[in-house]
């Protein structure tokens, strides 16, 4: 069963998007494992973007991703980790797809409203910037134990 690393962006969380972003990625049919609410700091950023550094959009990137609270959480699922990339649509939501989560609320590659891992050695990485083993629901090993 495989994991991915989703962050609901600043400016999704001040648009009131976040209902509606868990929401679609529930609907697909992934489980989330985990969440919480934090702002990231500098160097939180900078470790998560890593590959990004000395690109011309970094120094910008983080200014956004740490402006203000953000909400982290794992989605688990059968190849959640294309899936979610799929859901969410292209990087930059002029080019993103209707039906996407990118190409139905974001217009700015900059505000483009969701991170998602982008193959699954990333997803290990990312996770563990963001949550402890012990904040992580161990949901498919558990499933029977679960009531719906
Ligand atoms: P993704 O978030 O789809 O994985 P990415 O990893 O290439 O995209 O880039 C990380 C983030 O950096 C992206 O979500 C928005 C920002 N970004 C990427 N390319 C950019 C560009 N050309 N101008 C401004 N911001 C950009
Ligand atoms: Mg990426």
């Amino acid at each position: 069963m495989e994991r991915s690393l989703v962050l609901i962006k600043p400016n999704a969380v001040q648009r009131d998007l976040v209902g509606t972003i868990i929401s679609r990625l529930e609907r697909r049919g992934l489980k989330i494992v985990a969440t919480k609410m934090l702002q990231m700091d500098e160097s939180l950023a900078h470790r998560h973007y890593a590959i990004h550094q000395g690109k011309a959009f970094f120094n910008e990137l983080v200014t956004f991703i740490t402006a203000s609270p953000i909400i982290a959480a794992i989605f688990e699922g059968e190849n959640a980790v294309d899936i979610i990339r799929r859901t969410m649509g292209e990087t930059d939501p002029a080019k993103a797809n209707p039906g996407t989560i990118r190409g139905d609320f974001a217009i700015d590659i900059g505000r483009n409203l969701i991170h998602g891992s982008d193959s699954v050695e990333n997803a290990v990485k990312e996770i563990k910037l963001f949550f402890s083993n012990g904040e992580i629901f161990e949901y498919s090993r558990e499933a029977d134990k679960w009531i719906g």
